[in-house]
């Protein structure tokens, strides 16, 4: 079994990227010991004094990962599968420059944010990047706002993500299917924090395209607010749940208030290309433990769409874990 800290430092890289606040070393996340997750509280305040409408620079890097897969990362060599877990907040602007050191185009097309047809991504709008080149993408977003025929302008929140749009076919199907995808978390101003981040996505019958004995396993303490956003890429529908843990369906995944009517859920339908998020509080009444989280598609689960969500309790032991099992 893999053990995979909770994207604490793709956050903290993240975080620290657009507000130039913490710091903390970039660690893939497939290879980042459980030990060296730990709580990011300190990113609230560095969120806490970021100015509104930010524009910020990203370099982005598409290149091969291990045995035929590619992915994005932020540095040469440190390319990761999800990519790196992005974040703006309503009116900011993300400049992207995106180099190709694979050796066939690649492109970078995103959901839910405004772009112009020149960062489309796609070989139709001649937004795409040949191998050894370098291109560049601009992703906007605004609050919510009146239109002048008195209906509202949808902000651009919620929980998004970004994928190559020309490996394989012009729809990117052979770079979704080999890992060329990311998340993306767009906030409104005042949502709630999290400690920690994890990126889940469900591709084709694989959960981050981990093979199918490899478990896809993240750790938090009792009492951490966790963010899961979760992905859906290829072929077929599937069915998230985690186990001990329930949500709110909505933007946010959280209630504004004990009179909120939003349908309380812990397993959602999720098909391609559709994306949702949500916040949890590690343990909320039922304790540490190795919290199941899969896809509740039967045959998925049994053919390995399923991992743990590790909560251990202040000293770090996780009751009834044995790590060889899962
Ligand atoms: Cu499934």
């Amino acid at each position: 079994m893999t053990e995979v800290a909770g994207n604490t430092s793709r956050r903290a890289v993240s975080r620290r990227l657009f507000t130039g606040g913490v710091a903390a070393a970039l660690v893939p996340a497939s290879l980042a010991p459980a030990a060296a997750a730990e709580r990011t509280g300190s990113a609230r305040t560095a969120a806490a004094v970021r100015a509104a409408g930010e524009e910020r620079l990203l370099t982005l890097y598409a290149e091969k990962v291990g045995d035929n897969q590619l992915g994005y990362g932020l540095k040469p060599g440190e390319a990761t599968i999800p990519g790196p877990l992005l974040e703006m907040y309503e009116g900011d602007t993300l400049r992207i420059e995106l180099v190709n050191l694979t050796d066939e185009a690649v492109s970078l097309h995103v959901h839910g944010v405004d772009y112009e047809i020149d960062s489309d991504g796609t070989r139709m709008n001649k937004s795409i990047v040949e191998p050894g080149e370098r291109g560049n993408y601009t992703w906007k977003s605004h609050v919510p706002g009146r239109r002048e025929d008195g209906t509202w302008r949808p902000g651009s929140a919620g929980y998004w993500h970004y994928h190559d749009h020309v490996v394989g076919t012009d729809h990117g199907t052979g770079g979704i299917r080999r890992g060329l995808y990311g998340g993306l978390i767009v906030r409104r101003e005042g949502d709630a924090l999290p400690d920690k981040q994890v990126t889940i996505v469900y591709n084709d019958m694989t959960i981050n395209n981990l093979p199918a004995d490899q478990s896809f396993d993240f750790t938090a303490t009792v009492g951490d607010r966790v963010e899961m956003l979760v992905i859906t890429h290829g072929e077929y529908y599937h069915t998230f749940h985690v186990h001990g843990h329930r949500w709110a369906d909505n933007r946010t995944g959280l209630l504004d208030g004990p009179d909120d009517r939003s349908r309380i859920v812990d397993t959602k339908i999720t098909g391609p290309a559709e994306s949702f998020g949500f916040q949890v509080i590690a343990g909320e009444g039922v304790g540490p433990g190795a919290w199941m989280h899969h896809c509740h598609v039967q045959s998925h689960a049994d053919m390995g769409m399923a991992g743990l969500f590790l909560v251990a309790d202040e000293d770090g032991n996780i009751p009834g874990h044995d790590p060889g099992h899962h």
